[in-house]
């Protein structure tokens, strides 16, 4: 059996602080409309995709805070009248689409989340984000240093980590039967937790957009006199990849993950590294540039079985008598030193 399907990462360049909203949706439109122009299925957007990646300022004006966050409606993002244009025209030209964005909740909480939206406009998937990275208190209120304050600004979510289907697409992989998606966002794909709570639900494309800063010393804890920006850049872009494709491998599923990238206001950079991991953990694709890119694969996702049903065929093989750990415990406990 062979489900095809083609698939994107929308990658996203540059957005300062105060970009106008209209100019950020004409440019992910343009992005729906390249997809739409190669016959993408489903295209996955970014992190918080509707502004700059706000996290990094020390932010005291409410209103200036509240501008990074839609009031989705009950209906779902979609409905939401601030970013409408945006899931409206991916409805027209028949776009499933996963994007990340600030939500902000009719009884006022906060949380970093991810919709899949599909071509008929009906929110198949909602992710709030569960490993939110940072400080509550910002390293420097000086303009222009890279703050974290994901724990700040935004309230762990609480919604698991939930597969679902796509019956959206099953029409364009054959017929058979709908893909099983999954959505993490940036933070969670360093967290093999995530990844196998939707491995067990036999997940067949993870979706995650990411925020990923180049140049972060105080988050990292590392001297910044010890590495060159470029050097620093590197590693974080290594590390991006080491886990993207070793959780892939490890659950047997394909990953669309796209970046927020370029250097915002001229002095915070991002990486890119947006990419499309096959089940084998290979790169089938990625990005070229820093900026707006399109990164297109067709995927087949009879190509999970491999994995699935033999190296982790979980069924057969895991020992979860063995990992009551994992559960029970959240902070490391070393084992005791013995006596001398
Ligand atoms: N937006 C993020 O979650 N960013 C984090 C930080 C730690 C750089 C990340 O894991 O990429």
């Amino acid at each position: 059996m062979v489900r095809k399907l083609r698939v994107a990462a929308a990658q996203v360049g540059r957005i300062d602080r105060g970009a106008p909203r209209a100019d950020i949706i004409a440019r992910l439109v343009a992005l729906l409309e390249q997809a739409a122009a190669q016959r993408v299925k489903l295209a996955v957007f970014p992190e918080t995709t509707f502004s700059t990646f706000f996290p990094r300022y020390f932010i005291e004006d409410d209103a200036e805070l509240s501008s990074y966050f839609e009031k989705e409606p009950a209906e779902g993002i979609a409905h939401c009248e601030s970013v409408k244009a945006f899931f409206d025209r991916a409805k027209e030209l028949g776009v499933d689409v996963a994007i990340g964005y600030g939500e902000e909740t009719a009884d006022g909480q906060r949380f970093n989340s991810a919709s899949y939206v599909d071509s008929s406009g009906r929110t198949a998937g909602k992710y709030r984000k569960i490993h939110l990275p940072g400080t509550v208190e910002p390293f420097s209120k000086e303009p222009g240093v890279t703050n974290q304050l994901e724990k700040r600004y935004f309230t762990p979510g609480d919604l698991g980590f939930n597969a679902f289907r796509a019956p959206s697409l099953k029409q364009a992989c054959g017929g058979a039967k709908s893909p099983i998606v999954g959505q993490l966002i940036c933070n969670d794909r360093r967290w093999a937790e995530g990844w196998r709570v939707l491995g067990l639900q036999g997940v067949e494309i993870v979706c995650i957009g990411y925020n990923t800063t180049a140049w972060a010393p105080q988050l990292w804890g590392v001297d910044p006199a010890s590495m060159s920006r470029d050097e620093a850049y590197a590693d974080a872009m290594f590390h991006h990849k080491l886990v993207c494709q070793s959780n892939a491998y490890t659950n047997s599923t394909f990953l669309i993950t796209s970046a927020r990238c370029g250097v915002d206001d001229g002095v915070h950079p991002l990486i890119s590294g947006s990419m499309i991991v096959d089940p084998e953990g290979h790169i089938v694709a990625e990005n070229q540039t820093e900026d707006d890119e399109l990164v297109v694969a067709d995927i087949d996702l009879d190509a999970c079985q491999q994995g699935k049903t033999k190296t982790f065929a979980f069924a057969k093989h895991r020992r979860v008598e063995m990992y009551g750990r994992i559960c029970s415990q959240t902070g490391v406990v070393e084992p005791e030193e013995p006596a001398a």
